[in-house]
C-alpha cells in the first residue's frame, strides 16, 4: 500500500528535502501551500510535478480540515510557521497565531477527519533560550526568548497534550538549527554565505551583520529531515532532540566562509545595531544520544562542509542569475 504524507510548510527549506526524501520512499505527497500572488516554488521546482497541493493556511481551520480530507494521510508533518526569530518581534501577534495557534488547528483538523494519522510537529531548540543547562536534552527546562520561542513552547506542549488526552500519535522533534543552499537568506548562514559569494564577484561591498558572539549548533537540513520521518516510523510516539553536538559562533561562520573564497572577512564585516536583536539566545548546544540510540539517526554533514556546500552553491546561482 503506498503510504501517503501531508506535508505543511511544503515551499519551505525543510518541506522540500522532507518532500524529496518522501518521494523517494514511494510515498504521495500532499503539500499544503498558501495562495500567493507570485507562486513561491525555487524549492520545489525539482518535484513539483510530483506533489499533489492543497492550498491553505495554518490560520483557516476550514482550509485544514479540507486539507486532510483530501490527503487522507498516513503522516502529516507540519512544518509551516512565522519562523524567522527577529520577525517575531515586529509581528508577534502574527507569530502566535501561526506558530502556536496553527499548531492546534492542524491537531484539530488530524483529530477530526483522521485521528489515526501520525503527527509531527516541528519544535525548536529556540524553546531552551537562555538556557539553563548546557548541553540541552529532552528533559532540560524551557526559557524561550522572543515571541517566536514563546510560540514554539506552546505548540510543543499542545501537541503532547493531544498525544495524552486523545491518545494520538504525535511526536515533537526539537531540532536545532538546520541550513542548507535552501535556506532563506535573511537567516545568518545564508546571508553570510550569499554575501561571501557576492563580494568575491565584487557585486556587494560589505555584509552588515548583528551579534558575532552568540553560538549555535548548526547542522545540515538534508540529515535532520530523515530524523522526523524516523521519529513517526516508532512503535510509539515521543519526543526527540535533533543536533551535532557541536557549537560555533557566528564570527566563526563568517570566518570560514570568507575564507572559502580567498578572503579576509574583517576587511569586509560592519557591526549594525540594526541586526542585534532585543533578547539574545547566546548558546545553543544539543545532546541527541536520544535519538541516536532510539531511532539509528546518524549525522552525514559537518558544519565546515556545510557552509562550504552554501558557499559554493552561492557563487554557481549567483553567477548563473546575477
Ligand atoms: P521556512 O521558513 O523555510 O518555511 C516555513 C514554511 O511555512 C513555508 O513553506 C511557509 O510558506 C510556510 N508558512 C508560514 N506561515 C504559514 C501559514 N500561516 N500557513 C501555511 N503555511 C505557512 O522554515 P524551515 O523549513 O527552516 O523550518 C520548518 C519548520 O521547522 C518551521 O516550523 C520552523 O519554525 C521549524 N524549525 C526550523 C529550524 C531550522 O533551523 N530550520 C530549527 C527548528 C525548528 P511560504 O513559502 O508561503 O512563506
Ligand atoms: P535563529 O537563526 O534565530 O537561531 O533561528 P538565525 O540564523 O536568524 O540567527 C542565528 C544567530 O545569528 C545571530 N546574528 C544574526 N542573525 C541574522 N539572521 N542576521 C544577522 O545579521 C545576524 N547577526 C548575528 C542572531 O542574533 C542569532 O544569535 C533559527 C530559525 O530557523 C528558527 O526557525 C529555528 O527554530 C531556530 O533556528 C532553531
Amino acid at each position: 500500500m503506498t503510504k501517503r504524507a501531508l506535508i505543511t510548510g511544503i515551499t519551505g527549506q525543510d518541506g522540500s528535502y522532507l518532500a524529496e526524501l518522501l518521494l523517494s520512499k514511494g510515498y504521495k505527497v500532499y503539500g499544503l501551500k498558501r495562495r500567493t500572488s507570485v507562486p513561491i516554488m525555487e524549492n520545489i521546482q525539482q518535484i513539483k510535478n510530483e506533489i499533489e497541493f492543497i492550498d491553505g493556511d495554518l490560520q483557516d481551520l476550514s482550509s485544514l480540515i479540507r486539507a486532510v480530507q483530501v490527503a487522507a494521510p498516513d503522516e502529516v508533518y507540519n512544518l509551516a510557521a512565522q519562523s524567522f526569530v527577529a520577525t517575531s518581534w515586529e509581528q508577534p501577534v502574527l507569530t502566535a497565531q501561526a506558530t502556536a495557534v496553527g499548531v492546534t488547528n492542524m491537531l484539530e483538523a488530524v483529530r477530526i477527519v483522521k485521528p489515526d494519522a501520525r503527527f509531527y510537529q516541528a519544535s525548536s531548540s529556540e524553546m531552551f533560550g537562555k538556557v539553563v543547562e548546557t548541553p540541552q536534552k529532552e528533559t532540560t527546562p524551557f526559557y524561550p526568548r522572543s515571541p517566536y520561542g514563546v510560540a514554539k513552547v506552546y505548540g510543543h506542549w499542545i501537541t503532547i497534550n493531544y498525544r495524552e488526552s486523545f491518545d494520538m500519535f504525535a511526536c515533537s522533534g526539537i531540532l536545532f538549527n538546520h541550513e542548507s543552499p535552501r535556506r532563506g537568506v535573511e537567516f545568518v548562514t545564508r546571508k553570510v554565505t550569499d554575501a561571501a559569494a557576492r563580494i568575491k564577484l565584487g557585486l556587494q561591498n560589505e555584509l552588515r551583520m548583528g551579534n558575532l558572539d552568540a553560538k549555535r549548533d548548526w547542522g545540515f537540513a538534508g540529515d535532520y529531515v530523515k530524523a522526523m520521518w524516523l521519529m513517526l516510523q516508532q512503535d510509539k510516539p515521543d519526543d526527540y532532540v535533533i543536533s551535532t553536538g557541536e557549537t560555533h559562533t557566528v564570527e566563526e561562520l563568517v570566518e570560514i566562509a570568507f575564507n572559502h573564497v580567498g578572503l579576509n572577512w574583517r576587511d569586509y564585516v560592519v557591526i549594525d545595531p540594526k541586526f542585534v536583536r532585543p533578547a539574545e539566545v547566546d548558546l545553543l548546544l544539543g545532546d541527541c544520544t536520544k535519538a541516536k540510540e532510539q531511532l539509528g539517526w546518524e549525522l552525514e554533514v559537518g558544519f565546515e562542509q556545510l557552509v562550504k556546500m552554501m558557499v559554493d552553491s552561492d557563487m554557481e546561482k549567483i553567477k548563473k542569475n546575477g
